[in-house]
């Protein structure tokens, strides 16, 4: 491979242009009207302009990216994450051109693209599963009956879902499934344009653990351990780990193998990611697997010194994995916090606007990758991310005193960020323990504007600042009316940051 194509924007693109260059292969950039400043495109070794801000005038013209290769002699086409990352038909029309596919093959993501699918994909490898139906349920007597069978709680989960979308929690018999499926129904036809759902049991308090792996051409693979990515909202990750603090070897080297037999189950090759959830007392099952480069790639990078996008270019050409599952030992600990463009104390609300200040820390054990500059606008047609903050330490401590070192010296004004939220996790009881699920945001942070659910240690900082403003008043400071009141609280840390 002698140039490729990046199908993406920001911070992966450049991600993936960094390897590239590094390999000796050129480079081609894609860029829509938002992009004209982008510096994806500047760091490529050419740049084509393909359309309109709006992603489907734009980075989702399959057919458009495909004729900008034939005329730019590019070998081949990496997709990055989001857009045409898990779309079929491209991976087939690029592979159909005489290019290559930097992923999976089209059949691959065609069969994890849809959850019933994966499921019965994966039947004969013994792979773990929630209990629950492998086929879509056509009535809503049908799932009465289903529902009885596995016992309540049940979930509704669409067949095409991702992201949530289309699922549904049945506490018991009494709270009614047939709404619930109705709604489910109705909300994956109008994301998906499809309306299959299933029902599994509940698993009440899971982790959410994904693991890595690699294919080649010739039926190798191995996997790059674990991810943990509990911390999210809106079923959008804040912060991932690697290792997980809770898989013991045994774990590992368990779920690492089910997580191969997935892969070999849809012929897969490349770089793909197997979730599986972790229930309280340590039983995983399999939940689908993505087929593309995810987005908190880099903490596998840094536990395992691999560089996952070279390893994908490499496989892309037809080269055997260069080692064995005994090569690989995970060495440290990697924390990622995702920097959104977002209001923490605003429940999360979106937010644009001007990076008036954009100051990037740096530093013993601190990776940044990011796609803008200071002094740019964030656009409003693509994903809320700024960049991702990654840490790395000798040990599980040292990456999140990093991390705390890390948010501190990073310096955003102009725009609101989830770094106080990040800034919160490294420093709350339950993450430094270690002991968290999916429900770390719901249960400890409040989000909105009236925090009374502050931990000790922060309480006191509030404390602090609101005695150390009030000294010079003199006035007479309520305490529990500067909890109340989070404006003070706010309008620091956008200032300290
Ligand atoms: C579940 C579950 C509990 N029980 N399935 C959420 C998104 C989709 N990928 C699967 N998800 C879940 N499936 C059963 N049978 C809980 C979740 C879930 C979740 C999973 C991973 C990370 C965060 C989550 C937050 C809420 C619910």
């Amino acid at each position: 491979m002698k140039k490729i194509l990046i199908a993406n924007r920001g911070e992966i693109a450049l991600r993936i242009m960094r390897s590239a260059h590094e390999m000796g292969i050129k480079t081609v950039a894609v860029y829509s009207d938002a992009d004209r400043k982008s510096p994806h495109v500047r760091y490529a070794n050419e740049s084509v302009y393909i359309g309109q801000s709006e992603s489907s005038k734009s980075y989702l013209l399959g057919d458009k990216i495909i004729e900008i290769c034939k005329q730019l002699n590019v070998d081949g086409v990496h997709p990055g994450y989001g857009f045409l990352s898990e779309n079929a038909e491209f991976a087939e029309r690029v592979e159909k051109s005489g290019m290559s596919f930097i992923g999976p093959s089209s059949y691959s993501i065609k069969i994890m693209g849809d959850k019933l699918s994966a499921k019965n994909a994966v039947k004969d490898y013994n792979v773990p599963m929630i209990e629950g139906t492998d086929k879509a349920i056509l009535n809503l007597e049908e799932g009465r009956k289903i529902a009885l069978q596995i016992g309540y709680p049940i979930l509704i989960k669409a067949s095409a879902g991702g992201g949530g979308k289309g699922m549904r929690i049945v506490e018991s018999l009494e709270h009614g499934i047939e709404e619930q499926m109705k709604l489910a129904m109705n909300e994956a036809q109008s994301a998906f344009g499809n309306n299959s759902v299933f029902i599994e049991k509940y698993i009440s308090s899971p982790r959410h653990i994904e693991i890595q792996i690699m294919g080649d051409k010739h039926g190798n693979y191995v996997y790059l351990f674990e991810r943990e990515c509990s911390i999210q909202r809106r079923h959008q990750k804040v912060i991932e780990e690697a290792p997980s603090v809770v898989l013991s070897e045994e774990l590992r080297k368990q779920m690492g193998k089910k997580a191969i037999d997935v892969a070999r189950a849809c012929n897969y090759v490349g770089a793909g990611t197997v979730e599986f959830l972790l229930d309280s007392k340590n039983n995983f099952y399999f939940l689908e697997m993505n087929t593309r480069l995810q987005v908190e790639h880099p903490v596998t990078e840094l536990i395992t010194g691999i560089d996952l996008v070279k390893e994908q270019i490499k496989v892309a050409m037809g080269q055997k994995l260069e080692y064995t599952q005994q090569d690989f030992k995970i060495k440290g600990h990697a924390i990622e916090a995702r920097i959104y463009a977002e209001d923490s104390y605003n429940n999360f609300m979106p937010d644009i606007g001007n990076l008036t200040v954009y100051k990037r820390p740096q530093g013993a054990g601190v990776r940044v990758d990011d796609g803008y500059d200071e002094g740019m606008d964030i656009p409003i047609y693509y994903d809320s991310m700024i960049s991702k903050l990654v840490t790395y330490g000798s040990n599980r401590q040292e990456a999140i005193d990093r991390m705390k070192r890390a948010i501190k010296e990073y310096k955003i004004s102009g725009i609101e960020t989830t770094l106080p939220f990040c800034e919160f996790v490294m420093n709350h009881d339950s993450f430094v323990s270690g002991n968290y699920d999916t429900h770390f945001v719901k249960k400890h942070f409040n989000s909105k504007a009236n925090n009374t659910d502050l931990q000790s240690s922060e309480i006191a900082s509030l404390f602090a600042l609101h005695y150390i403003e009030n000294v010079n008043k003199k006035t007479k400071t309520n305490f529990n009316d500067s909890i109340k009141n989070n404006s003070n609280w706010k309008q620091n840390r956008t200032k300290t940051n």
